[in-house]
């Protein structure tokens, strides 16, 4: 695409060439709709203006034909357009499980990527090219938006709950990280660089960061001095469901409701205990809002997800 137009943004995922294809669609749709409109206004206006010879007799009456056809057709074009923009959506805002999952804390003026193997980048992301990446993002403050042009992939970052996305790089390179919603005076400033590689140089750069706890690992430490291992745990007194398993598996909760032990399911549990108990336990988690860290939070829900099989 950019060979012959070279003010089209670059492309380098697979998200990027399934929404350029429907950008180009519904751009094709929209010039074919103003050259049609346009055309017979300036028709009209050139055939029969003032002064011209042109036969006025014969006045076409409305016919029924001409109305459903025209409404129908652009009904039909309409709905095309829906169907394809819809499928692209959900497939795009539900990310599979992912082959390589980081952590994406945005705050006041950064972004932090937290690796499963403990690595962290501020304002920069390395990934192996043709690899599934989940991200999970979190804000630590106000409203972000995850924005990386090159993939076509955009998510809004709500402060208080987990979001997600997925990108497939195709290409080796850099592409820019922006923040696409305004939050202070410095967000122009919150940009990054995503750096594809290949996996063996991907490989090599994990090594290079001189890490040697994993995310889950610390995570087993912010579990252990906040005390959740104390409840949490077969040694102990208090009646408490354990880790073990409960990641991704389905969670009966008193009111008989049930909900999937996703992230964002782990979260509310820690910060939001007294919205909803799990069925056959006693009320008692405490209340860890405002004690545990957007960072913390992401350990130890690494540390959770690392118990899942
Ligand atoms: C005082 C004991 C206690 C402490 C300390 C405690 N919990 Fe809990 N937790 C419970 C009990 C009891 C439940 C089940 C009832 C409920 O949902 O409120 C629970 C539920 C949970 C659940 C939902 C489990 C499921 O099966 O769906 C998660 C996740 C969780 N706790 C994580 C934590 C984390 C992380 C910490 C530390 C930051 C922690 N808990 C500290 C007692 C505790
Ligand atoms: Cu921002």
């Amino acid at each position: 695409m950019q060979g012959w137009l070279p003010f089209w943004p670059r492309t380098a995922a697979v998200s990027g060439e399934v929404v350029n294809a429907l950008y180009i669609a519904e751009l094709g749709i929209c010039v074919l709709i103003v050259l049609t409109v346009v055309g017979l206004m300036l028709r009209f206006c050139l055939v029969y203006r003032r002064g011209s010879s042109a036969s006025r007799a014969n006045l076409v009456a409305k016919t029924w034909q001409w109305e459903i056809s025209w409404t129908v057709a652009t009904l039909v074009l309409f709905l095309f357009a829906f169907v394809w923009g819809a499928v692209v959506y959900i497939w795009l805002y539900d990310p599979p499980s992912g082959e390589l999952q980081i952590y994406v804390v945005g705050k006041q003026w950064m972004w932090k990527m937290e690796h499963p193997g403990g690595q962290r980048e501020i304002d920069a992301l390395h990934v192996p090219v043709n690899t599934t990446v989940r991200l999970v993002l979190a804000s630590q403050d106000v409203i972000h938006s995850f924005f990386v042009p090159a993939f076509r992939i955009k998510r809004d970052v709500v402060p208080g709950t987990l979001e997600t996305i997925w990108f497939k790089a195709t290409k080796a390179g850099t592409y820019r990280i922006e923040c696409t919603q305004l939050c202070g005076v410095q967000h122009a400033n919150m940009t990054g660089e995503v750096t594809v590689m290949e996996p063996a140089a991907f490989g090599r750069w994990l090594k290079q960061q001189g890490v040697h706890e994993s995310l889950a690992q610390q995570g087993e430490a912010v579990f252990r001095e906040h005390g959740c291992s104390g409840c949490h745990s077969t040694a102990s007194t208090v009646h408490a469901p354990l880790m073990n398993g409960l990641y991704g598996s389905l969670v009966h909760l008193q009111d008989g409701s049930s909900r999937v032990a996703d992230e964002r399911y782990l979260r509310d549990c820690i910060l939001l205990p007294r919205t909803f108990t799990v069925a056959g336990y006693p009320p008692v988690m405490p209340d860890f809002s405002g004690q545990l860290s957007e960072d913390d939070l992401v350990k130890l829900i690494a540390y959770i997800k690392s118990l899942a099989k």
